[in-house]
């Protein structure tokens, strides 16, 4: 089976399915497409993912998007008894809506400091935006911070599913130029994070640009 990962590997929701395949020791090319290298308005992506937004993840003829349901997906075909995305109803429903809530909670306000701090020039950012993009982004991780008081990861002890939408962003909010409001478990778990070597080679080793 041919395995394409279809995005830049700048893009943080590519970055979740390359981190994915990571944990999962699934082998996979990856295909530059999307930011400046275009492409996604052609014909033949648009056919695979009418969203023209990457990552779209390619096996054989089967096409999915979406990074969290490609994510999900590699889990149940490819690793159906992985403690990443448990069977229990309970344990996955958890990790299931701390997924979501990365994409409805975290995903805006964190766009907007990654956006206003990266990918503008100093002479044209919006410095009222940028703090309350930060302070906004502050409540979202504030929403994991109590749970990584009481275990080490999102979802409990077992590093999972859950850990990786929030993770991608994690890297960028500690190593992006601003002053922090202070969230020590966020902190202890970003730190257990980057001990995993899929970490290291997808999410550490990517420029934040
Ligand atoms: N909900 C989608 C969002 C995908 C998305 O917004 N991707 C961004 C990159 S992070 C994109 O394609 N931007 C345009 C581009 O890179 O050309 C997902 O999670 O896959």
């Amino acid at each position: 089976m041919r395995r394409i990962v279809w995005g830049r590997a700048t893009s943080s929701n590519v970055m979740k399915v390359l981190w994915g395949l990571g944990e999962l020791n699934l082998p996979f090319e990856r295909i530059d497409v999307g930011g400046s290298f275009g492409k996604t308005d052609r014909p033949e992506y648009v056919a695979m993912n009418p969203t023209k937004l990457v990552p779209t993840l390619q096996e054989d003829d089967f096409t999915l998007w979406e990074s969290n349901a490609i994510l999900r997906y590699l889990c149940h075909a490819h690793a159906p008894g992985s403690t990443l995305w448990p069977q229990d109803p309970h344990t996955r429903a958890n990790i299931d809506r701390w997924m979501d809530a990365q994409q409805t909670q975290l995903n805006r306000p964190m766009g907007v400091v990654f956006w206003g701090l990266v990918r503008t020039p100093p002479d044209k950012r919006d410095p009222a935006a940028i703090a309350q993009g930060i302070a906004d982004t502050a409540k979202a991780y504030g929403l994991i911070e109590p749970l990584l008081g009481r275990h080490a990861y999102v979802a409990g002890s077992d590093f999972t599913l859950a850990d990786i939408p929030w993770g991608v962003h994690a890297h960028r909010w500690f190593n992006m130029e601003f002053d922090r409001p202070t969230l020590p478990n966020l902190r202890t778990w970003y730190d257990r994070l980057c001990e995993r070597p899929a970490y290291r080679q997808h999410i550490m080793s990517c420029p934040i640009v």
